[in-house]
C-alpha cells in the first residue's frame, strides 16, 4: 500500500515559511489578481488564492471584470498593473472567457511580475535552468518529490500530458533533476508500455480513470495533477486511486494533493517577486 503524499500539510508548512519571510521584508508583498467572467471553478480558485495571501501576510488586490470585457480593456488593465509600483505580482486567472485571446495578455505581463511563469522570457529561463520564476504546478510536484525523499536522479520519469503550463515545464524540471524523462500525450502509441516503465509517473491530462492499476509499476511514485469534477460534484484526478494505491510506493490524493501545493508555490513566487522589487537577496 502506498504512502499518501499529503499536499495539504506540505502546503501549510510552505505558507508558514512564506509568512515568516514576508514579515521580515520592509514592505508587505502585493499580488494583483485578475478574474474575467464568472466561471464557477475560476471563482473558487481565486477565492482560495486570496485566502492563501491573507494567511501569508500578502496583500491581494482583486480586479473582477465582466465576461464581455474587450481585449483592449484587459490589455490596458495589465499595462496599468505593470506600471503600478505597488503590485509585485500579476496573476490572470485562466481560462479566459471565449472571445478573449490569452496569449497577448500573458505576454504583456512584465516578466518581473509574472508569478505564474507564463511569459516566454520566463519560460525560456526556466527551461535553461536559470534562476527565476517557476510555474506553480510543476514546482509543486518537484517540491513534493523532495519532501518525501523520492529520488529523481537516474530514475525513469513518465509525464502524461504536454501542456505548456504543466506537462512541458515539468518534463524540463525533471530532466534538470537528472531524471530520464518520457513525455507522453494524446498521440502516444502504446501509452501503457511507457507508463509501466516509470519509477515516477505523473498524469496531467484531465481524464478520470486514465491511469489504471495495470499501467503502474510495482513501487512507482504516482503523482496525479488533474482536477476533474465528477457529476456528483466531487473532485477526482486521472488516476484510478483504489487500484493504483495497492501497487504504488507513493501516491497523491485528489483533492489534497498537488492542488494545495500549486497554491503554496504561488505564494512563494509572490514573495520572490517582492524581494526582487525591494532589492532583497533572493
Ligand atoms: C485540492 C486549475 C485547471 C485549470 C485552471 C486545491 C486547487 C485545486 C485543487 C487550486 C487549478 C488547479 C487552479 C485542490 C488552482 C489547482 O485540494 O485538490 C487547490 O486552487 N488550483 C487554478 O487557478 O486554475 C486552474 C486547474
Amino acid at each position: 500500500m502506498a504512502v499518501w503524499i499529503d499536499g495539504k500539510a506540505l502546503a501549510a508548512g510552505i505558507k508558514a515559511q512564506v509568512r515568516e519571510e514576508a514579515a521580515a521584508l520592509p514592505l508587505r508583498p502585493v499580488l494583483a489578481v485578475v478574474l474575467v467572467g464568472e466561471d464557477p471553478a475560476s471563482q473558487i480558485y481565486v477565492r482560495g488564492k486570496e485566502r492563501d495571501c491573507a494567511e501569508c501576510g500578502i496583500r491581494s488586490l482583486a480586479h473582477r471584470l465582466p465576461a464581455d470585457t474587450r481585449q483592449e480593456d484587459l490589455m490596458a488593465l495589465i499595462q496599468a498593473l505593470n506600471n503600478d509600483p505597488a503590485a509585485d505580482g500579476i496573476l490572470v486567472q485562466l481560462p479566459l472567457p471565449r472571445g478573449l485571446d490569452q496569449r497577448p495578455v500573458l505576454e504583456a505581463i512584465r516578466p518581473d511580475k509574472d508569478v505564474d511563469c507564463f511569459h516566454p522570457l520566463n519560460v525560456g529561463k526556466m527551461t535553461l535552468g536559470r534562476e527565476g520564476f517557476r510555474p506553480c504546478t510543476p514546482a509543486g510536484v518537484m517540491e513534493m518529490l523532495k519532501a518525501y525523499d523520492i529520488p529523481v536522479q537516474g530514475k525513469r520519469c513518465v509525464v502524461i500530458g504536454r501542456s505548456s503550463l504543466v506537462g512541458q515545464p515539468l518534463a524540463s524540471l525533471l530532466t534538470q533533476a537528472d531524471g530520464t524523462v518520457t513525455l507522453c500525450h494524446s498521440r502516444t502509441e502504446n501509452l501503457a508500455e511507457h507508463t509501466r516503465q516509470a519509477d515516477i509517473l505523473v498524469s496531467a491530462v484531465g481524464r478520470p480513470g486514465l491511469v489504471t492499476g495495470d499501467m503502474v509499476k510495482e513501487g512507482a511514485a504516482v503523482i496525479d495533477v488533474a482536477i476533474n469534477r465528477g457529476e456528483d460534484g466531487k473532485l477526482r484526478g486521472d488516476v484510478d486511486f483504489e487500484a493504483v494505491e495497492k501497487k504504488a510506493s507513493f501516491i497523491t490524493p485528489v483533492p489534497g494533493g498537488v492542488g494545495p501545493m500549486t497554491r503554496a508555490m504561488l505564494m512563494r513566487s509572490v514573495l520572490y517577486a517582492a524581494r526582487l522589487h525591494q532589492g532583497q537577496a533572493v
